[in-house]
């Protein structure tokens, strides 16, 4: 049997360049609370990023939660979008406010700023999109709204590290962003996130946030979390960032690959990513429906037997989950892309070869 081929594969830098950073944390016996390299990395990211304010923390669910605590928001409604990780609507509940899950788009498979307009009450305290896939939402559709109705907008990035648009860092709309620098995400720190925002103000609030909410020795402001990102992951983001464009670059020709090889495969749809000035070609999903011969779960199992593991992303919705049963809510075109899609392997060390086993395995359609 061949290697096993993962929907995905983190990105290392050789061992020995690590090293040198090691070396550095033993010799000043800083290990975390924001020391040299935190500080380091903070810097380097806003300038590669171009966004005024960044702040790290220990992952990208807890910058979530903190995202949210930091605009103080009064009780209420926070509209979001079913087809996502857990993480999203685990930060609305965690903040003691209301998840209220509204359909998507189903070309883009980001939420529709229609149906958040026809989900917003007097109850509705914010919104929470997520930019699916590294696929940016209609930022400007969805702030005009926010605006009109005086909502927050607070946006998961987490899939969309390095993406620009519309000339500018797509983590740059909304009143916060937040990001994932998991493993798994296109640029890591092991486990990692951030918060990106917009004032030196709103930097040192959330900077106190994921330290317990501590101000100074004797005063404390909030009741919040410890989120905070230690110097060793701050070292592989600092070696990640030294090769992220060659990194981006090779993530192209892995997409531009599968869609050479699937293109006029009837029944097979590649989620489009055009009119996005700078991508970073985070997952590559495939939408699978007649005539094509087997269903998605079907494509995904023969994918399994020949040992490459494709993931359903994101299968099953929130909304399906005995956890979010008081939350539940109709919306088909999510539900109906949430039993169709698949996420192929997508990582930029992939090789043609492997790619072309991949699509060999679905064009041959038995
Ligand atoms: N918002 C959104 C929209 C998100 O998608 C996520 C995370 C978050 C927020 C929260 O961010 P974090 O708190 O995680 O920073 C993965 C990731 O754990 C998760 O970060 C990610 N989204 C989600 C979409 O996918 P799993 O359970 O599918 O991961 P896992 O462990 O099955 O990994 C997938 C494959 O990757 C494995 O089959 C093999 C490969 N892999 C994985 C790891 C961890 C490696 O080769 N090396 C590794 O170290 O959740």
């Amino acid at each position: 049997m061949s290697i096993p081929i993962y929907v995905t594969q983190p990105v290392l830098p050789e061992l020995k360049e690590f090293i040198p950073y090691l070396e550095q944390i033993w010799e000043k016996n800083i290990l975390t609370n924001g020391g040299p390299l935190h500080q380091q990395l903070e810097q380097e990211l806003c300038d590669y990023l171009g966004v005024d304010y960044i702040s790290l923390f220990n992952n990208g669910t807890i910058a979530l939660i903190t995202a949210l605590q930091a605009l103080s928001l009064k009780k209420g409604e926070v509209i979001t979008t079913p087809y996502t990780f857990l993480a999203t609507a685990h930060a609305i509940v965690w903040n003691n406010l209301t998840p209220v899950f509204v359909d998507i788009d189903p070309i883009t498979s980001n939420i529709d700023p229609k149906k958040v307009e026809q989900a917003i009450t007097d109850a509705t305290v914010a919104i929470l999109p997520v930019h699916c896939y590294g696929i940016p939402c209609d930022v400007e559709a969805l702030q005009a709204l926010a605006t009109k109705h005086k909502l927050k907008l607070v946006y998961d990035t987490a899939h969309a590290f390095g993406v620009d648009y519309h000339s500018q860092s797509l983590l740059n709309y909304g009143d916060l962003s937040t990001i994932s620098f998991h493993a798994t995400k296109v640029f890591s720190t092991f486990e990692g996130g951030a918060i990106v925002c917009h004032s030196a103000d709103m930097k040192q609030r959330i900077d106190q946030l994921k330290n317990f909410g501590i101000v100074d020795e004797t005063t404390v402001n909030d009741i919040s979390l410890n989120g905070k990102l230690s110097e060793v992951h701050a070292a592989l983001g600092l070696l990640q960032l030294k090769t992220i464009d060659q990194t981006l670059q090779a993530r192209a020709q892995v997409d531009h690959c599968y869609r050479e090889l699937l293109a006029g495969v009837e029944g097979i749809r590649c989620i489009e990513r055009s009119g996005i000035e700078k991508d970073n070609y985070a997952y590559f999903p495939i939408v699978i429906s007649e005539p094509y011969p087997l269903s998605r779960d079907e494509l995904f199992e023969k994918l399994k037997q020949h040992n490459i593991f494709a993931r359903k992303y994101f299968y099953p919705l929130m909304t399906e989950l005995s956890v979010y049963e008081q939350y539940q809510s109709d919306t088909p075109n999510a539900k109906l892309l949430s039993g169709q899609v698949l996420c192929l392997p997508m990582y930029p060390t992939l090789s043609i070869d492997q790619i072309q086993r991949i699509t060999q395995l679905i064009t041959d359609k038995d």
